[in-house]
């Protein structure tokens, strides 16, 4: 079902291993192309494109971009109980981790009467995007929501796609357990608007004249940034509409890498390889390991369970991608060199004595260490952020966390003796650039 890529005898490095490992294809630049025209439409006839795109786009037309707060409370009094104590749950355990993350400003002592203060501030306005497609995201929304809570963001919107499928009074606008989820979280801006369309939205703002439920127009006003997963068209805006407003990053397929041992159990690797292949068909699943009995084991378990899957097509089509495989290494060593090569969205470590060797990872989203700590853990109730980088971007990037959420600002604040100090020192620098107008303003305030 999977390809093999058999790497014993050989130590590529990790420019040949970049090219050798699997890879989804995901052309964002190539998408921009495609949602040029839709972002340009929402900026220049804002809420009439909107309702124009949901029902061409989403196949729905809402009854009104914002969700009306009624209908959320609807959504969170009619939601199953045990999806309810499950999302509270996830709210605490996710709030409980968040919070430790919080970075305390800080005022430097430089110099006698000098010092810098290195300040964090919370974006004044957040729009966090909840996918609504092939599947619906309650989860998603705790996971944005959260963190830009913890760091004090005082505005916070959420857009998610109408679905074509909502009946009675729910007909039109976003999945309800989404809305439900957003009640739960104490976000009353909710708009059903989905795609590259909603990423614009928040880029530009807008004035809804046909809705007035509260007297006036409503008016949803430009985001500073934009943050949560979506399709190849949500990542596309988002890479179109950075600069505007900020961008957490663009999130392609999801991925899980499995490095195994001969003491993982295979049932839990093919378990939780099809389970994040369940998202996606280009979803990435890829078992990395220097054990054939494991590989083997793990091969004809997932044939078993592949074919029990309520998912069954998409699982299949994504194992047996280009994107998926099983790579065959000589020994752990070799098996790291993968893992810190591919940098994974999600890292699983079903290996002996796998808590200490987590420090060998270097690129990854996120580590899930040992045999109980599966990914779909992470995904929903470990405290730890869904939102992680994929594509390789890992080497570079991290998950969505209060971080996200927060600028960091210097506060410089010298007096008269301390800028003396350095005066004839910035006076050298500035000479030394040809700028002697720097140097001119700091002795125009000694200069008798
Ligand atoms: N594994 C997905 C997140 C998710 N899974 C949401 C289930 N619901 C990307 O990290
Ligand atoms: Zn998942």
């Amino acid at each position: 079902m999977m390809s093999t890529i058999d790497l014993r005898g050989r130590r590529p490095g990790p420019r040949e291993l970049r090219q050798l490992l699997p890879r989804a294809e995901f052309d964002v630049a190539a998408a921009v192309e495609t949602v040029r025209p839709i972002c340009a439409d929402v900026q220049h006839r804002g809420a009439t494109a909107l309702y124009e795109l949901g029902e061409r786009l989403d196949g729905v037309r809402p009854p009104t971009l914002r969700v009306p707060t009624a209908l959320l409370q609807a959504a969170l009094d009619q939601l199953d109980p045990q999806v309810r104590a499950a999302l509270d749950e996830a709210v605490t355990r996710t709030r409980l981790v968040h919070e430790r993350q919080l970075p305390r400003s800080e005022s430097v002592p430089v110099t006698e009467g000098g010092h810098v203060t290195n300040r964090w501030v919370p974006v004044d306005r957040v729009g966090l995007y909840v996918p609504g497609g092939r599947a619906v995201y309650p989860s998603s929304v705790v996971m944005n929501v959260v963190p830009a809570q913890v760091a004090g963001v005082g505005s916070l919107a959420v857009a998610s796609p109408p679905q074509r499928e909502n009946t009675g009074e729910f007909a039109g606008y976003p999945h309800p357990t989404v809305l439900a989820a957003c009640a739960l979280l104490g976000v009353d801006e909710v708009y059903a608007v989905g795609g590259a369309q909603a990423v614009a939205a928040f880029a530009y703002g807008f004035v809804d004249e046909s809705d007035t439920a509260g007297g006036e127009p409503v008016e949803c006003a430009p985001v500073s940034l934009v943050t949560g997963p979506g399709n190849i068209y949500v990542a596309a805006a988002k890479r179109h509409l950075k600069g505007l407003i900020g961008i957490d990053a663009e999130a392609g397929p999801t991925e899980i890498m499995v490095l195994a041992d001969d003491t993982a159990d295979p049932v839990h690797v093919a378990a939780d390889l099809i389970s994040q292949a369940e998202h996606d068909p280009q979803a990435a699943s890829v078992l990395v390991t220097h054990s054939t009995a494991l590989a083997d084991a793990v091969a004809t378990e997932l044939e078993r369970r592949v074919a029990a899957t309520k998912h069954s097509e998409r699982v299949a089509q994504a194992l047996a991608g280009r994107q998926s495989g099983v790579v065959l290494v000589d020994d752990l060593d070799a098996g790291f060199d993968v893992v810190n090569a591919y940098g994974a969205e999600h890292l699983e470590l079903q290996i002996q004595d796998a808590a200490p060797l987590a420090d060998r990872v270097r690129n990854a989203g996120a580590v899930f260490v040992g045999a109980f700590a599966p990914v779909s853990l992470g995904d929903y109730l470990a405290g730890s952020n869904h939102v992680l980088p994929t594509g390789g971007c890992a080497c570079h990037s991290s998950g969505l966390s209060v971080h996200s959420f927060l600028r960091s600002m210097q506060v410089i604040d010298y007096g008269p003796a301390a800028l003396r100090e350095v005066a004839d020192q910035v006076v050298a620098l500035a000479q030394a650039e040809d700028l002697p107008a720097h140097g001119e303003a700091v002795r125009a305030r000694f200069d008798a």
